[in-house]
């Protein structure tokens, strides 16, 4: 796509708008930045510096007046702008379609709907490590917070891009092709912006081989039943190598593929001449990086560093070294024999599940904030078998209340402060209190960092 001279509406002044805007107007583009709320002091200040027109507090009629528009990834299809945008015929295109167009280097892009911020950070870790042996550099990019656009110019030809990629930077990005694509899960989250439809949802996911061939690679979780229906059956219909990795399926695909599996307690290549051994799992499980589920993150990578050609080497160095990531069950202290745990980034009832799962013994759950459409149902038996008190907070908390009436000891809180206070009361020595809110967090907070962080600090004030 030639991009000089294009008259481009960038719809949005987030993250992903204010670096795409500086992306294309570096390109010599006219890009005019439109805000629907009011755009930061600092973020004006540098558009000036870089002479790119910009309006805030609303759309106005000059945003369709554009070759094309680029479109943030939180603006949902059912936003006035994004229906006007069509009902003119101005062709829409996401952050991550214009950045892949700039990209020289490799990409792996790893999707799902849990896992793939942990995954993305281990595969950046290893090919960091792999590239400081071998001369090239890793780049973490994407929904993990850097906007893909930001760095993509600093990228060379052997570098890696790990873009992590929710189903929202999938949508409208026609031509992406990464080399190395991944899905680590596909269970129902973001149904709000899907019309209920987890088939719109997967399809939205799927996109991120719709135009892989020859030496790409799709990597994929063989224990995720849609996911080994959908590429196990079909496999030979792929026109680009598979790798699927799994810790419950023994599985090869049915078409003699690499697989990378746990074999007891040995993370192994398999492939129909023999098993190839990585490590151990106790070579990276740890206090801070535990469960079953960071052990299928770790397969997944493994798998990505298989298709990169990376030996396993860096691939245990990186992982004895890894001590998990921020807000994603992260311990925050022990106070009088309670583990208090930040699992901010559980946004959904997977990933709080999860949490659960990993939970040695019993536990006090601080839960709630906005509703994605949850169906509480699909936690209610492991709630019941855990946890000892359950503490409603944000807007879901009469939906939690409703739901969990009767099954689970139940309290609701005003604020997080008063949640800590009294999950501080309540729990007993041996027991954790989890911060898994299974909601997003726009209800009370900017984002799930913000909400962590307020919970990490209220934490450590409870011990002042
Ligand atoms: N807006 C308009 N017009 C509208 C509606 C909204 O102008 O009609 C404005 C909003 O006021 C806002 C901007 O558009 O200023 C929307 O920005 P955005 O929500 O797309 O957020 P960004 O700051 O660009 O951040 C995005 C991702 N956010 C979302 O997908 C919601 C970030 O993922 C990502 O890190 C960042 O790009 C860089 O790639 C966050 C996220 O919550 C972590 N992701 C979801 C998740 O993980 O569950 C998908």
């Amino acid at each position: 796509m030639d991009i000089k001279g294009k008259r481009i509406s960038v719809i949005g002044a987030g993250k992903s708008g204010l670096a795409v805007a500086e992306l294309l107007a570096q390109e010599s583009a006219k890009v005019l930045l439109s805000e629907v709320g009011v755009i930061g002091e600092r973020e004006r200040v540098r558009l000036k510096e870089l002479q790119i027109p910009y309006e805030q507090e609303g759309h106005s009629e000059r945003v369709y007046d554009a070759d094309f528009c680029v479109i943030s990834p939180g603006i949902p299809p059912s936003a006035h702008v994004v229906q006007a945008m069509q009902a003119k015929a101005v062709p829409l295109f996401s952050e991550i379609e214009i950045a892949s167009l700039f990209c020289k280097a490799r990409i792996v892009g790893i999707t799902g709907t849990d896992g793939k911020t942990t995954t993305s950070t281990i595969v950046h870790r290893i090919c960091t490590t792999d590239g400081l042996r071998q001369g090239y550099r890793s780049f973490s990019v994407g929904n993990i917070g850097v906007p893909f656009s930001s760095l993509v110019k600093e990228m060379g030809t052997a570098d890696v891009a790990v873009v992590e990629l929710s189903s929202y930077q999938l949508e409208r990005s026609p031509t992406f092709r990464p080399d190395v694509a991944v899905i680590t899960n596909i269970t129902p989250d973001h149904l709000d912006r899907y019309q209920g439809e987890i088939e719109s949802y997967a399809a939205a996911k799927f996109r991120i081989y719709a135009n892989q061939r020859g030496a790409d690679t799709l990597v994929y979780n063989a224990d995720d039943l849609r996911l080994s229906t959908h590429f196990a059956s079909n496999a030979a219909r792929f026109p680009f190598s598979i790798i699927p990795f799994g810790m419950e399926s023994d599985a090869d695909g049915g078409s003699g593929h690499r697989m990378v599996v746990l074999d007891g307690k040995r993370v192994v290549v398999r492939t129909p001449k023999g098993d190839d051994e990585v490590m151990e799992t106790s070579d990276f499980l740890k206090n801070s990086f535990r469960g079953r589920h960071n052990i299928s993150n770790v397969l997944a990578a493994v798998a990505v560093a298989k298709a990169l050609g990376i030996g396993h080497d860096p691939v245990r160095s990186a992982l004895q070294l890894f001590e998990g990531v921020e807000h994603r069950q992260e311990f925050v202290r022990n106070i009088n024999g309670v583990d208090w745990v930040n699992d901010s980034k559980a946004t959904n009832l997977n990933a709080m599940r999860q949490a659960l799962d990993s939970i040695p013994s019993t536990a006090v759950l601080i839960a709630g904030g906005r509703d994605k459409g949850n169906d509480y149902e699909v936690i209610a038996g492991i709630v019941r078998q855990k946890i000892s008190l359950l503490i409603a907070i944000g807007e879901s908390q009469e939906k939690i209340m409703a739901f969990f009436e009767g099954q689970v000891p139940l309290r609701r809180a005003a604020s997080l402060e008063e949640a800590l206070l009294i999950a501080l009361e309540a729990a007993r020595p041996g027991q954790t209190v989890l911060f898994s809110p299974g909601c997003a967090s726009f209800d009370m907070f900017d984002n799930f960092e913000e909400r962590g962080r307020y919970f990490k600090q209220g934490v450590h004030h409870l011990l002042l």
